[in-house]
């Protein structure tokens, strides 16, 4: 699959796509990712590519023109159509759904926002969707295309490993993921869970699912609300609520001791 990120930062784009898995999936020929500048679109001597808002008050605009032949020769180097995606806090909330779903495309641009954002009219005709990474503000759309890359790239065939497999990841389920542990066994920082060491694979399966179903619920119980949960994972929680709920009860208990 193909990346086309038009910003004013082609460098720091590139250079997010270069390193760990989405680095080597891009070595490995699975993955491209090319920039294209607005400013070298703008035809005034100053290379222009903002202007100040219509309406007044602070803050510029990134204009329509340069970003349109910017698209224009994304779109024309390419040999199928480009799902263009816009970054921006208006744009619905990028999910591991949607990610999943990205990665089935075979070319993807990403339009990158400074200042105020765009000109609404070249949103309206050249954007197929607007993506937010979350409820928060940043100074630019380069770091949303970053995230898209890396959590798209990592799921394209070949570029995680076995041990990697993104099926086990946090979310593949719908679920936060499971504590990890390795050597030593035994630590001043505590002891590794009895199960991972017993090499009963069935039962540490068990123990893994009901930590992960545990965490979701003490954590984000709204994932919890959103999906149906089997019989399994009903009765894995429903011991994990027991037991939280016992030591709970023994911590509430020590700390009045202590008092
Ligand atoms: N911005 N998710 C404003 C974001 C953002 C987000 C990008 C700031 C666009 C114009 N992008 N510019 N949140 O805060 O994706």
């Amino acid at each position: 699959m193909r990346f086309d990120v038009v910003t004013l930062f082609p460098d720091f784009v590139r250079q997010c796509a270069a390193v760990g898995v989405v680095g080597r999936a891009q070595q490995r020929e699975l993955l491209q990712v090319e920039t294209w500048n607005p400013r070298d679109y703008a035809t005034d001597n100053y290379r222009t590519v903002d202007g100040r808002t219509c309406g007044g008050g602070p803050g510029m605009v990134m204009l329509i023109d340069p970003l349109r032949a910017a698209l224009k020769a994304m779109r024309e180097a390419a040999a199928e159509p480009v799902h263009v995606i816009y970054l921006s806090p208006q744009g619905a909330r990028l999910t591991q759904g949607r990610v999943e779903a990205l990665a089935k495309l075979p070319r993807i641009g990403l339009l990158c926002g400074r200042y105020e954002g765009v000109d609404e009219r070249l949103l309206a005709h050249e954007v197929d969707e607007e993506l937010s990474i979350g409820d928060y503000v940043l100074s630019g759309g380069e770091l949303g295309a970053a995230v898209i890359i890396d959590a798209v790239g990592r799921l394209q065939e070949g570029a995680l490993n076995d041990a990697q497999s993104a099926q086990q990841d946090s979310f593949s389920d719908g679920l936060l993921d499971c504590p990890h542990y390795a050597k030593p066994v035994r630590h001043a920082l505590g002891d590794v869970p009895e199960v991972l060491l017993s090499g009963d694979h069935a039962a540490i399966r068990r123990w893994r699912l009901k930590q992960a179903l545990g965490r979701t619920w003490l954590r984000r119980p709204d994932l919890l609300v959103q999906r149906a949960l089997d019989k399994e994972s009903r009765a894995l929680l429903e011991e994990f609520r027991r037991e939280y709920a016992q030591s709970e009860r023994e911590r509430l208990a020590n700390d009045a001791a202590e008092q």
